[in-house]
């Protein structure tokens, strides 16, 4: 069985994170995941404070096994989703989109274990002085926003930065890439785009047709003069984006243009106006499967991948 130091420290069967998706890893997901041996994680993204209680308190319903919250940092009003993920209490918090240092003492006093995603080695040395259990090193591969590093070039050196656990995320979907993160020096993975097309996800299904549907070049990236950029699937929306940066308008356009956007794509199932975040690895999904399928398939097939990797020394 694939096991390292981080499924000792959380409490897990398999080194497998799902990552925290606003608007698509509610607790539904989140807890099929972790029944699956993997860590589930809702995605908080902009909830109210009282629905992100209500989702913890489903997710403690549907699941015995550790889960965790995922918080975007940037919002305005992140300390009141700080302070209801320690009220309700969860084992795990992974944060995005900002520095988590300031945060990380709050979190422990509470119980909780708390792994940044980073997009640089800088910043998980910062988190690990602060205290990080773990830190997430997300390549520039993956959906939503992201940092500007590569998976293959930013794991490894924020594996030699640290001394905490490292788990790899971006434009990983099924064994090889699993295989190739613990090559790089991982103890584990994050998945995204492979847990938007499974069944317990509850994205719109038209959103989900265009992740089977991908190929390599369907993604691309907008909003990079925000300070904000996001991997999408291409469309229309994505398309306006980019006219934006064209005419470099000001960043008040970028807001109006992207307000409602994600919920537009995963509730209405708009492929054509709505924020599709997926990452590049969406072309090598080819079917919507179980979560179960999902962590079964990929536990196994990296065993047997690893076990005849020696077919290489002769
Ligand atoms: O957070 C993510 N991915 C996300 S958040 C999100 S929600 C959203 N909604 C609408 C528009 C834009 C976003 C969708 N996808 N991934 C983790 C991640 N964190 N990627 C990059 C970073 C990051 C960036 C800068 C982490 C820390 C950081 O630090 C800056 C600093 O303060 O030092």
């Amino acid at each position: 069985m694939i096991k390292s130091p981080i499924c000792d420290k959380l409490g897990i069967k398999y080194p497998i994170f799902q990552g925290g998706m606003a608007w698509a890893s509610n607790y539904e997901l989140a807890s099929a995941v972790s029944n699956a041996g993997g860590l589930g994680i809702i995605g908080a993204g902009q909830m109210p404070p009282e629905f992100l209680v209500q989702e913890i308190r489903k997710a403690k319903e549907n699941t015995d096994k550790p889960f965790g919250v995922n918080l975007i940092l940037y919002l305005t009003y992140i300390e009141e989703l700080v302070d209801a993920v320690i009220q309700e209490g969860v084992p795990v918090v992974t944060t995005g989109a900002g520095n988590a240092g300031p945060y990380i003492k709050k979190f422990h006093d509470a119980g909780i274990k708390v792994i940044p995603v980073i997009p640089s080695s800088a910043l998980a040395k910062r988190v690990e002085k602060a205290g990080a259990d773990a830190v997430i090193a997300e390549g520039t591969e993956s959906g939503g926003h992201i940092g500007e590093i590569t998976t293959m070039a930013i794991v490894p050196q924020v594996t030699d930065a640290v001394n905490i656990p490292v788990i790899a995320a971006g434009g990983i979907a099924d064994y090889r890439g699993f295989a190739a993160a613990l090559c790089l020096g991982a103890s584990g993975i994050q998945m995204g785009t492979r847990f938007l097309a499974t069944k317990e996800c509850r994205i719109h299904q038209n959103w989900k047709d265009m992740v089977v549907k991908a190929s390599d070049r369907d993604t691309v990236v907008t909003g990079r003069p925000t300070g904000h950029p996001v991997r999408v699937l291409k469309n229309r929306l994505a398309k306006m984006f980019l006219e934006l940066e064209e005419k470099c308008a000001p960043a008040s356009e970028y807001e109006k243009l992207g307000t409602g956007k994600l919920k537009a794509a995963s509730v209405d199932g708009d492929v054509e106006m709505g924020s599709l975040m997926s990452g590049q690895i969406a072309g090598l999904i080819k079917e919507e499967k179980t979560v179960k399928e999902v962590i079964e398939e990929i536990v196994s097939q990296t065993e047997d991948f690893i076990k005849n990797m020696t077919k290489f020394i002769k």
